[in-house]
């Protein structure tokens, strides 16, 4: 699972993750999410998920444009991401660290910590005709880029 080249995955735009500028003094942290700081996207959209029962997973789908950053606001999560020729799996649990994952690449998030909060800061406002929510497809179009 775990691949020997760090950031490898993803033949389009690897995934990494950013550290976000954080301010801190003794009312507590400020972390600050900004294009130019470790971002390479304009963000057009933003969700996040919450009150996620034990054991659910989420993901099981690809973007073919979309570009994202992954924060666990609170609590933590893996994300698991393969473009097809390697995986590699991320674990989320800083709220000033996201994950950074580009278009075509299969992920999915498992491990949810309870109350986790995960926040999703994305380059494109919601279309579904541009998700590929089947693995096979996925694979074909992302081995057809090589
Ligand atoms: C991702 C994970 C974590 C909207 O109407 N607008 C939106 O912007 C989004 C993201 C979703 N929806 C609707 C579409 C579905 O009826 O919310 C419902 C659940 O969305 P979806 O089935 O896409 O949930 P996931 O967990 O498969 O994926 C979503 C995001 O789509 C995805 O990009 O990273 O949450």
């Amino acid at each position: 699972m775990t691949n020997p080249i760090p950031g490898s995955v993803g033949r389009v735009s690897p995934c990494r993750l950013v550290d976000l500028p954080e301010h801190s003094d003794p009312r507590g942290r400020l972390t600050v999410v900004q294009p130019g700081t470790g971002i390479d996207f304009e963000i057009h959209r933003a969700y996040y998920i919450h009150h996620i029962p034990d054991g659910a997973e989420r993901g099981a789908h690809g973007h073919r444009r979309l570009r994202q950053i992954i924060i666990a606001v609170h609590g933590s999560f893996d994300v698991v991401v393969d473009d097809g020729f390697a995986q590699d799996k991320f674990t989320l649990d800083n709220p000033s660290r996201g994950l950074y994952v580009g278009p075509m690449v299969w992920r999915d998030m498992i491990n949810f910590s309870p109350g986790t909060v995960g926040l999703w800061l994305v380059s494109e406002p919601y279309d579904e005709t541009e998700y590929y929510r089947d693995y096979e497809t996925f694979l074909r179009d992302a081995k057809a880029l090589s």
